[in-house]
């Protein structure tokens, strides 16, 4: 069924449209609120700004203008205009959802030890039910439906015992920033409004987490989170985050995802 569903977004009245079945969730918050491991440093909100080491960000960013499907694209936040079609951009983030460290050139012990390092908890790039390490480039076009909806990583079992990181490879600024709802992740199930995982089509794409479309408080109340380039948004994999409409007319973002399991 369509639905057609009011947000805010920095107290803006922001909505947009889905198709799934919705319903009230049920019993308590996913998030063992009492026992997390991750709470005692992500605190009440849930999540955390922090530094990067020096030059980390920007080699990031040359790691992903080096990626063989961009090849040719040198000013990355200008992929809007150098993609060709739709489907070319379907083609690219089929590719860019799905990548390991290795493809990236990027070394996956210096990043776990360095956030395992921040939270205070073991944790392993690996993901045991996918046995690998997945890091998502996120390619979002201006003015597109190139985001997610609104969403807990949690609410699938095999990204419930991890760490999320957020890192800004380009264009990311507060008309582009992922928004996030701080606090989220003590809410109850039962309080939220949803589909079921694999239930929710958002701009034609399908999405495997459950799309939440309000709270029995009301509309849900999203903030863009204020995090930049050379720095990375560390969260909860229960706070509720996504719907990063990319407000911006001339600038696509790109961010990168890290996801760590906690090792106990
Ligand atoms: O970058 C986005 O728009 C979505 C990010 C997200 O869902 C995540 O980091 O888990
Ligand atoms: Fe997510």
């Amino acid at each position: 069924m369509n639905q057609h569903i009011e947000t805010l977004i920095d107290g803006r009245p922001f909505s947009w449209d889905v198709k799934g079945e919705f319903s009230w969730g049920s019993g308590g918050p996913l998030c063992q609120v009492e026992q997390d491991p991750l709470l005692p440093v992500l605190g009440s909100e849930g999540y955390r700004v922090i530094d990067l080491p020096p030059g980390t960000a920007d080699r990031i960013k040359r790691s992903a203008r080096a990626l063989p499907y961009l090849d040719g694209l040198t000013e990355l936040e200008q992929y809007h205009a150098w993609v060709t079609s739709e489907a070319d951009h379907i083609e690219i983030i089929k590719i860019s959802r799905d990548l390991r460290f290795s493809q990236l050139g990027l070394d996956p012990k210096e990043f776990t030890q360095y956030f395992a390092d921040l939270v205070g908890v073991k944790l392993s790039p690996i993901l045991p039910i996918l046995d690998k390490d997945v890091v998502q480039l996120r390619i979002n076009r201006p003015g597109s439906t190139d985001y997610n909806p609104p969403h807990r990583d949690g609410s699938l079992p095999h990204l419930a015992p991890t760490l999320n990181v957020w890192i800004p490879v380009v264009g990311v600024d507060e008309t582009t920033s992922l928004p996030i709802l701080p606090g989220s992740h003590a809410i109850a199930e039962a309080d939220c409004w949803q589909t079921q995982p694999g239930g929710a089509v958002l701009g034609g794409n399908p999405y495997r987490v459950p799309a939440i479309g309000r709270l029995r408080s009301g509309p849900l109340e999203m903030v863009r989170a204020p995090v930049r380039f050379g720095q990375a948004l560390i969260f909860t994999p229960y706070l509720i985050h996504g719907l990063a409409f990319n407000k911006s007319d001339t600038k696509t973002r790109m961010a990168l995802e890290m996801r760590f399991q906690i090792v106990r």
